[in-house]
């Protein structure tokens, strides 16, 4: 059963999305300046999604998603200089520097990425799954992925195997309405994504991936039955506000629907929510603002002034036991 939310963890839970918002901003900057190399895929308008899901994950659980991982990382318990350092690919980075901003990972959290192959990280969350149950653990895997890569052979190879073998594997789509410029409908044959887990006769639902209390509750409940009894398909209604990645021209949908999702904003309805309950003000606010400010400073001034991995770094990590050298 899902907890009541108190008024310390919902207060600790709308900076964490305040501060996830604020550091894909600043990103997007670094990125503007040259500071990020690679591909950046920003995770502003979904961030109820991964805060309100790492409150119903474990210690012992296990998460995988895919390229859009920052705000997942940090939600994690990830510490955001080092998700940063990551970025800018520094030494002091969660990988070393040495995976950018689509493999950030963390093996003390069981974070296993930050994937770039669309769907590459299922058979691996399903194989995940298969280590919990085959060593008789009680732990869930959280497997994130996109709505476009629910139209893909991985997905149903993926799910198909959790479900015969019962897996405790939760396959948590994040619908952000387009898989690049592709808008749902024209490349999915099922809209609506949560009815494909009927096809492998696992539970399944949808809800409303702007509201953190919807989110948690979902989760908290789905991450239990994938511990006791097997797979689960959810699907988070949400919406990017910002393009697939950098650079995207945006042809493929209007200013008017951008601003209608931002009409329902998660980091406002929350704030709207709490106001509701005397538990937030507008000064509350400006204050919070204020701290992750002053927190997102600190973030950026130590990836930047952190150095750039050595050359031995570039033989490290390769091999898991490496044959000494002769
Ligand atoms: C195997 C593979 N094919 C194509 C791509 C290029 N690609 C990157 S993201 C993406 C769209 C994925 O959309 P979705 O799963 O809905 O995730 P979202 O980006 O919306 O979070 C594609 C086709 C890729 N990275 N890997």
């Amino acid at each position: 059963m899902a907890k009541e939310l108190s008024k310390e963890e919902l207060l600790r839970l709308y900076r964490e999305m305040v501060l996830i918002r604020r550091f894909e901003e600043k990103s997007a900057e670094l990125y503007a300046e040259g500071k990020i190399g690679g591909f950046l895929h920003l995770y502003i308008g979904e961030e109820a999604i991964a805060a309100g899901a790492c409150v119903a994950l474990r210690d012992e659980d296990h998460l995988l998603t895919a390229y859009r991982d920052h705000g997942w990382a940090i939600s994690r318990g990830l510490d955001p200089k080092a998700v940063m350092a990551e970025l800018l690919g520094k030494a002091t980075g969660v990988s070393g520097g040495k995976g950018g901003s689509m493999h950030l990972a963390s093996a003390e959290r069981h974070y296993w990425g930050g994937h770039a192959i669309v769907g590459g990280h299922l058979p691996l969350a399903t194989g995940v799954g298969l280590e919990v149950r085959y060593n008789e653990k009680k732990a869930a895997v959280l497997c994130v992925l996109g709505e476009g890569t629910t139209n893909i052979g991985y997905f149903h190879e993926s799910v198909n195997l959790a479900a015969v073998w019962k897996l405790p594997v939760v396959f948590l789509v994040e619908n952000n309405q387009y898989g690049m410029g592709t808008e749902v409908g024209r490349a999915s044959a099922v809209t609506n994504i949560f009815e494909k887990g009927c096809a492998y006769d696992i539970p399944n639902k949808q809800f409303n991936g702007q509201d953190i209390f919807e989110v948690y509750e979902t989760l908290e409940e789905a991450l239990e039955h994938a511990r006791e009894n097997g797979p689960v398909l959810l699907e988070a209604v949400t919406y990017r506000y910002v393009g697939h990645s950098m650079g995207d021209p945006e042809r493929y949908r209007t200013k008017a629907e951008i601003e209608e999702w931002r009409a329902r904003d998660p980091i406002l309805r929350l704030q709207d929510k709490m106001t509701a309950k005397g538990w937030m003000t507008d000064e509350l606010a400006q204050e919070i603002a204020q701290s992750v400010e002053a927190e997102l400073k600190e973030i950026v001034r130590f990836a930047e002034e952190s150095p750039e991995p050595d050359d031995e770094a570039l033989c490290k990590d390769v091999y898991v036991n490496p044959i000494p050298h002769r």
